[in-house]
């Protein structure tokens, strides 16, 4: 059993989360925030047979759309420097954990 954990965009987590339970999955949806941009976003996570991880994850990627996102101007960049002109981001379309599970339960 593996855990996967996958970032995506609010845009793309109803197809997604559709597209995993049509396909059997059972998904946990979080409301998570990026510590960059501090947009919110969604974070899924999946319990899957390892057997079907790559499978999940195609299913994922394939869903999941590039966006591209200004940075806020308040967002420092790095030392005491901020952006005064609008710049963006590209993100998404997901970014993926596969963790090992110990153990698992349902009772
Ligand atoms: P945020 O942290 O809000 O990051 C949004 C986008 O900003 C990132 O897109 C990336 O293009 C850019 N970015 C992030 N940190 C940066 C930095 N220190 N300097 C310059 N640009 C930076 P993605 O890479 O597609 O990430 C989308 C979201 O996925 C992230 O939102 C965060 O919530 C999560 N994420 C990505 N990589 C992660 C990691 N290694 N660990 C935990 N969460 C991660």
């Amino acid at each position: 059993m593996k855990l996967i954990l996958s970032i995506i965009s609010h845009d793309d987590a109803k197809a997604v989360i559709q597209a995993l339970t049509q396909n059997g999955f059972s998904v946990t949806k979080l409301a998570t925030t990026g510590g960059f941009l501090m947009f919110g976003n969604v974070t899924i996570l999946l319990g899957v047979d390892e057997d079907r991880v790559q499978s999940a994850i195609d299913i994922i990627k394939d869903r999941s759309h590039q966006r591209k996102q200004a940075i806020p101007l308040n967002t420092e960049l790095e030392n005491h420097y901020y952006p005064h002109l609008p710049m963006e981001v590209v993100v998404g379309g997901t970014t993926i954990f596969v963790l090992n599970i110990e153990k698992f339960e349902r009772a």
